[in-house]
């Protein structure tokens, strides 16, 4: 049998880019879909991403460094003296007000890696590492000992991650291949020439009975005017820094100068103390 899977990964909160990407799958005639973590933040889409993913009933579902980022938060694991804390915390509340406790306890459940075996094709799974959902390690610049670091839980024949927002077809030292779609809501390039392409990235992959048949990376059109409208619609926290992203690819996560300024603007900081003095969470062991 042919599977073609759509391979879709770091939303980011961007249900517009999100709803293009899907439409487009399933125009390419996409028979499953998986869903590589990093669905929420800095974005103003929440529990309606969940309702897409559920709607596409995707057969992998792996857990993203900003789902972490999101359930450290409101277990207040935070510094309120770091602005990029405050930021995540803020971004967290706002997911919180908009998530149902039976939703974040979904994300609290899934894995970091999963195995899948396609035809005969043996698949690790993934949001980065096996055993680590963040860091720089497979950013595309990075050593090849690295990359063959996604085959450190089981010798698959593919290993499919995400988070490096680049999409990526490359191989393993021993000759397994290793694929990455790109981002769905925060696709970027850091060569000029590359930078004012925006548009959403998302991979689908053949796998018939003899291997992987064919891949196919795309990049869809999508309307950011549309997903800047739901932002304000919604009264999102860090609003500016979401409507520049849009328009320029830049992520503020680690510009804590402007994350400094704006938190004071809005008083954001006053707000999450405010926030996590009534947070009755603490449920996750870590
Ligand atoms: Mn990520």
């Amino acid at each position: 049998m042919l599977h073609k899977i759509a391979l879709l990964a770091d939303v980011h909160g961007n249900t517009t880019a999100l709803e293009a990407v899907v439409a487009d799958a399933f125009r390419e005639g996409a028979t499953e879909y998986w869903f590589l973590g990093d669905l929420i933040i800095p974005g103003p889409g929440s529990a309606n991403l969940l309702a897409i993913l559920k709607k596409l009933k995707v057969s992998v579902f792996v857990r993203g460094n900003w789902e972490d980022c999101f359930l450290d938060a409101l277990n207040g694991h935070i510094d309120l003296n770091d602005p990029t804390d405050v930021y995540i915390a803020r971004q967290a509340q706002y997911q919180y007000e908009h998530l149902s406790s039976s939703e974040i306890a979904f994300m609290e459940g899934l894995p970091l890696y999963l195995t899948k075996q396609i035809n005969g094709m043996k698949m690790g799974i993934s949001h980065h590492l096996p055993d680590r959902n963040c860091g720089g390690d497979l950013a595309t610049d990075q050593d090849q000992q690295n990359f063959d670091r996604l085959f450190s839980k089981d010798p698959s024949d593919l290993a499919v991650y995400a988070h490096i927002h680049h999409p990526i077809m490359r191989y393993s030292s021993a000759d397994q291949l290793i694929i990455n779609p790109g981002s769905i809501g925060q696709p970027f390039s850091n060569w000029t020439g590359h930078r004012p392409d925006l548009r959403p990235e998302y991979a689908i992959i053949e796998i018939d009975e003899t291997g992987l048949l064919q891949t196919l990376f795309k990049r869809v059109s999508y309307d950011r005017n549309k997903e800047i409208q739901e932002a304000k619609r919604q009264h999102l926290p860090y609003f500016e820094l979401y409507q520049e992203l849009l328009m320029t690819g830049r992520i503020h996560t680690h510009d804590k100068q402007r994350l400094a300024e704006i938190n004071r603007r809005y008083g954001y900081k006053k707000e999450v103390i405010e926030f996590l003095k009534k947070a009755p969470f603490n449920t996750r062991k870590r």
